[in-house]
């Protein structure tokens, strides 16, 4: 009898005591969209596009008003994202061309390879634009280093951005499709001999280009970057919605009987904007909307496939966007003609490439079906501090200094947030701390260009916002509020490490 009941409390201590395993190895599912902004989703009052998945996330999660994405421009957003690491750190962060080396050092603390160490598949299927390989790229070839080197078990990637050749998948290093004997090559500065162009074969074009976007054409849409053969690999814009979803979707059920982390780095809303035929005139927006609404269909079958595997309890899913939103972003789609009164950006100012707050203040929910608490969090969140946070939930005691282990506000059991936060911008820096914003003078342009008409926040005199009076950074305080505009002087300073 005593031995028996000194047993019992010894298997009372050990497992008892201890969280159970559901609840530190969730499995993690990141979705990151593509130049969503803060008031594209249902969730934060847009109306023009039906968002039904992604409101059901916020709603039956927690919906983060005041997170941001570490920069206004994708690459260096996931930098941040996936190594818990300012982005500003590394020059080599900015918007990569598809032919750029990788930029994550491969023996980096990643978000991956932390969460491998605690026994999680990991795997990415979506957009990758980190760079690949160290030197010049053989596309015919393995290519590596890449996602595999960088901790992710499993890899289908698309190498840049939609708008950027190389336009094939990659699964684990390989060109998907490739045949030995029609060879891909990719060069950003020299066309191949005959191959046609945007310029040369106008009449070859079934989507017209705006700015930029007048190089090689695959699919009648003319890209960024010259490339040449892989005939079979090329991938099928209005598939691509459908052929990352499948891969997913398998993945989730290859692997729903041990923990996995799933990055999903989606393509949508980013230029070029091809929905699925069985999308188009899905809103009355035209392809801007039309592949938001696609998107949402594909975050509903994700979520299904997690019920049907019966482990949509045991996920916790994180959705956001790794910059705000454009309208015009070089390809003739419509998206201003037909945008109407709706706000992508919300209440916010600027889009993406702008310091001002829509470059970088974007959705955010996170969804942990009855372990989170659900509502509105106003607590100051940047995706950076997604690292040490999952680290924190998973047990590992790995943290990076930038990153801040807020993993108690992420499932609503605390109201604490960071005090600053540094913002990015094509190389430019800004400095959150609490409610107020500053923006240091910078020289350049005031917009992007006549054709993407978003105030990038450049001015020759200090900026200083005080967010919760004035959320649409209308009026400038920085003469008004001296002191405050002094002590932000000095911390932005001391942050980035500047005299
Ligand atoms: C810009 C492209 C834009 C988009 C962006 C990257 C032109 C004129 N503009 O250079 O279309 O591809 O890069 O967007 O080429 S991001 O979301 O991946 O950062
Ligand atoms: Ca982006």
């Amino acid at each position: 009898m005593r031995i028996f009941l000194f047993f019992s409390l010894l298997l009372l201590f050990t497992f008892g005591c201890q969280p159970t395993s559901k609840e530190t190895s969730p499995n993690i599912l990141v979705i990151y969209m593509d130049d969503l902004g803060f008031g594209d989703v249902g969730f934060n009052g847009g109306k023009a596009i039906s968002t039904p998945n992604m409101d059901r996330l916020a709603n039956e999660g927690l919906n983060f008003v005041n997170a941001y994405s570490s920069s206004a421009t994708c690459t260096p957003s996931r930098y941040a994202l996936l190594t818990g690491v300012y982005p500003w750190r590394e020059k080599r962060a900015r918007i990569l061309p598809g032919t750029a080396t990788l930029i994550i050092d491969t023996a980096q603390a990643t978000l991956p390879r932390m969460l491998q160490s605690k026994g999680y598949y990991t795997a990415i299927i979506g957009k990758w634009h980190l760079g690949l390989g160290d030197g010049d790229v053989n596309w015919n070839e393995t290519i590596s280093p890449g996602p595999n080197e960088l901790g992710f078990d499993y890899s289908y990637i698309l190498a840049a951005t939609q708008d950027r050749v190389p336009t094939v998948y990659i699964e684990d290093g390989n060109v998907v499709g490739l045949e030995e004997d029609d060879p891909i090559e990719v060069d950003y500065k020299t066309n191949f001999e005959g191959v046609p162009t945007a310029l040369t074969h106008p009449e070859l074009l079934e989507v017209m280009w705006d700015h930029g976007h007048n190089n090689s054409i695959v699919n009648g849409i003319p890209r960024i970057g010259f490339m040449k053969g892989g005939k079979n690999a090329l991938w099928s814009d209005i598939d691509m919605a459908d052929a990352f979803l499948d891969q997913a979707k398998s993945f989730i059920t290859a692997h729903s009987k041990e923990p996995f982390f799933l990055f999903y780095p989606m393509q949508q809303p980013h230029v070029p904007r091809t929905p699925h035929p069985r999308f188009v005139g899905a809103t009355d927006l035209g392809p801007r909307g039309d592949v938001i609404a696609e998107a949402d269909w594909v975050i509903g079958e994700l979520l299904a496939q997690l019920e049907t595997e019966g482990i949509l309890e045991n996920t916790l899913v994180i959705f956001t966007s790794d910059n705000g939103p454009v309208l015009n972003d070089g390809y003739v789609d419509q998206a201003v003609e037909r945008n109407g009164d709706h706000t992508p950006w919300g209440p916010l100012r600027g889009g993406k490439y702008s310091l001002f707050d829509a470059g970088t203040h974007v959705p955010f929910v996170a969804y942990w079906k009855g372990k989170i608490q659900t509502g509105t969090s106003g607590s100051l969140i940047s995706q950076l501090d997604l690292f040490s946070s999952l680290a924190a939930i998973v047990n590992s005691e790995e943290r990076t200094a930038d990153s801040h282990d807020l993993h108690q506000t992420l499932l609503g059991r605390s109201q604490a947030g960071r005090r600053d936060l540094i913002i990015e911008a094509s190389g430019r820096t800004a400095l959150r701390t609490e409610d107020w914003v500053y923006i240091p003078p910078y020289t350049g342009r005031r917009a992007v260009s006549r054709f993407t008409n978003i105030e990038l926040g450049n001015s020759e005199t200090p900026l200083l916002y005080h967010l919760k009076t004035d959320i649409g950074q209308l009026q400038n305080l920085a003469t008004d509020s001296l002191s405050q505009l002094k002590s932000m002087q000095k911390q932005y300073k001391t942050i980035l490490g500047v005299e």
